[in-house]
């Protein structure tokens, strides 16, 4: 089993089926909270003895970190939503090859802040790329390596923004922060949207809430749907 290599196709990479850990999505908008809760799930995690792998998108693996460098910046809009689609996609794929797929594989929780549900709103739902594009690109990134659970991180346009801004402070805010605020709207109707249509592998939390009753709501989504005590 190769883990490290660049698979040529979809045919080449292993799977992630034998000793299988779990694997754990965060997604939601800007300021929601994801990168705070992805760090304190993963501490009550590894309170209980488990190895986590604490990941991001896009980025996670150096390859995948240099195309979020490029993204981020920006300059790839000029190339249109396709192109930035492509490369997040192309991102992914590495990411899942390098970081994820070894780590399930010898049974480690691997947390990502940011998945594929990010693509299906940013780039397809509230984007300009077709759903079948979006689902193909996906096909190819994500390959068998599904999330086993997804928490969306809900809160309300206006709050999120506000706290990435605080955050923020003088810096100037990246490619997608500066957009309108209808946008953030729409996208955060496109995130419940796939939550509906996938109940099974989502959790709503509303994170209006303050850190604290977040971080249990969150804990208890994951006991509950993991199979887990929810008390040592
Ligand atoms: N993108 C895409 O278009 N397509 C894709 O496929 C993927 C991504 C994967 C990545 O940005 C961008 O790429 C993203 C979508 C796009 N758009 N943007 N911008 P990023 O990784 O730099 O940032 P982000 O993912 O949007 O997250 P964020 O804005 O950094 O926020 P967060 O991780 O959700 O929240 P946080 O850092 O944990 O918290 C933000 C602040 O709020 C911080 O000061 C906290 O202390 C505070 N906070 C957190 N929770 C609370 C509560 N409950 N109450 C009060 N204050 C709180």
């Amino acid at each position: 089993m190769t883990t490290t290599g660049h698979p040529a196709s979809g045919e080449s990479r292993p799977k992630a089926t034998p000793a299988r850990g779990r694997f754990v999505t965060f997604e939601g908008g800007e300021g929601a909270g994801k990168s705070s809760r992805v760090a304190e799930l993963a501490d009550r995690l590894r309170r209980r003895g488990f190895e986590v792998v604490v990941t991001r998108e896009p980025g996670g693996s150096p390859g995948a970190e240099a195309v979020r460098r490029v993204l981020l910046s920006g300059a790839a809009e000029a190339f249109g939503p396709l192109a930035e689609a492509i490369l997040f996609a192309a991102a992914r794929a590495d990411h899942v090859d390098q970081t994820i797929r070894p780590a399930l594989m010898r049974g480690a929780w691997v947390i990502s802040d940011r998945f594929h549900d990010s693509t299906r709103v940013y780039q397809g739902a509230t984007g300009d790329v077709p759903a079948d594009r979006v689902a193909a690109l996906e096909e190819i990134a994500v390959d068998d390596v599904r999330p086993d659970l997804t928490i969306l991180l809900d809160v309300p346009v206006e709050i999120g923004l506000a706290r990435a801004a605080a955050r923020r402070g003088d810096a100037v805010a990246d490619r997608f922060e500066k957009e309108e605020e209808k946008i953030h709207e729409r996208r955060r109707r496109a995130f419940l949207a796939l939550a509906r249509g996938e109940p099974k592998r989502f959790v709503v939390v509303d994170a209006a809430q303050d850190p604290a009753t977040v971080a249990d709501a969150v804990w208890y989504g994951v006991c509950s749907r993991l199979g887990l005590a929810e008390k040592d």
